[in-house]
């Protein structure tokens, strides 16, 4: 095996695709072909955002700062402003009549026939909310990025519905390899793909995932101990006592700075994510944002068995009041979730 590797040739037996994916839950009814189609797009934008990466990279300075600014007021790097202009390109002719961006201030409207099309069809109107490229700060030092989003129904105009009501939700991995994880409403769990590079093709990875109910893994963003709340500050001193204190358990901390990278990691072994609301000014409600970034983690956590709250909430229950507004968020395990939720309940 390893010979034939190295001679350049390959074989993926059979091991299911993206496509192959995406046809049986057409034929079962799960999804309709306007989602398979928007989904496809995504990963062929996702496709050529890895080769963006791999390869111009070498020439152009993916992480220069292009002057202008995001919603939030963030600083824009080259490859968010390339990400977003590619995704949007792959979403022209599809079922999605409005893109909402992180980069954006307002949804973009999408002018193609099939979303005219779709316009008048209730059922296949479509929004896709996309932070084209989390963990920005990350592109020039060479650590995973990726692409968060969520296929939203369109009923409405282009006014983002509560988490639990998405029709599909996903992200893209950007790391020593490409990597998505997907679940539509209708599955009982996501499906974790990861990118074969030779052929363009995502390939489905091992079983459905499922996160355990239990881990020793943390992730947050410590500097900002000080500003915490007290619900986080309280559990962090249990954790820090470790097997002494009332937790009886050693914790391992992880943080990447691209919520994409500490995701993947969780869904994978395990573990709870923080990014809290603290005493900074504007940071009341953390940092991440409701509707493409905190509701399709939470969408795909849920599915996986973990849970995901603002603190006491769940996140998939809240009903979006701005485009851009933040949450705090917390997922992960349900076990060490629902220990966090029993902090900010009780205090
Ligand atoms: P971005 O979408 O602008 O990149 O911001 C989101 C990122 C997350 O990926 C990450 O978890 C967080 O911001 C890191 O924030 P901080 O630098 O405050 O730790
Ligand atoms: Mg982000």
């Amino acid at each position: 095996m390893a010979f034939v590797m190295m001679m350049g040739c390959y074989d993926d037996g059979d091991k299911m695709r993206l496509d192959d994916y995406l046809t049986n839950r057409c034929d079962d009814g799960r999804i309709s072909l306007a989602e398979a189609k928007v989904t496809r797009q995504l990963a062929e934008a996702a496709i050529a955002i890895t080769r963006l990466i791999r390869v111009s990279g070498i020439e152009t300075d993916l992480g220069a700062e292009t002057g202008g600014a995001n919603s939030d007021g963030d600083d824009q790097k080259a490859l968010d402003v390339m990400a977003e202009e590619i995704i949007i390109e792959h979403l022209q002719n599809t079922a999605a009549a409005y893109v909402l961006s992180e980069e954006q201030d307002a949804p973009i409207a999408l002018s193609s026939d099939e979303a005219a099309d779709a316009a008048s069809s209730q059922d296949q109107h479509m929004m896709v909310a996309i932070d084209p490229l989390d963990g920005s700060s990350n592109i020039a030092v060479n650590v995973t990025v990726g692409t968060i989003f969520s296929i939203m129904p369109c009923t409405n105009g282009p006014m983002p519905c509560r988490g639990r009501d998405q029709l599909a939700a996903g992200f893209f991995a950007y790391g020593p390899q490409t990597t998505l994880i997907l679940a539509f409403a209708r599955d009982t769990a996501p499906q974790c793909f990861v990118l074969d590079e030779r052929d363009g093709q995502f390939v489905a990875m091992d079983d459905l995932v499922r996160i355990p109910d239990h881990s020793n893994e943390y992730a947050i963003n410590a500097a900002y101990a000080a500003h915490w709340f007290s619900p986080v500050k309280s559990w962090m001193a249990e954790v820090l006592a470790g097997k002494e204190g009332a937790y009886s358990k050693s914790f391992r901390m992880r943080w990447v700075g691209s919520m994409v990278a500490d995701a993947w990691r969780i869904f994978r072994r395990g573990g709870v994510f923080l990014y809290p609301g603290d005493h900074r000014k504007g940071y009341e409600n953390g940092r991440l944002r409701l509707v493409y970034e905190a509701n399709p983690i939470s969408f795909l956590t849920e599915k996986a068995g973990g849970r995901a709250v603002n603190g006491s909430d769940r996140i998939l229950d809240l009903l979006p009041e701005d485009l851009h507004q933040r949450t705090a968020l917390i997922f992960g395990s349900a076990a060490e979730v629902d220990h966090l939720i029993a902090f900010h309940r009780n205090e």
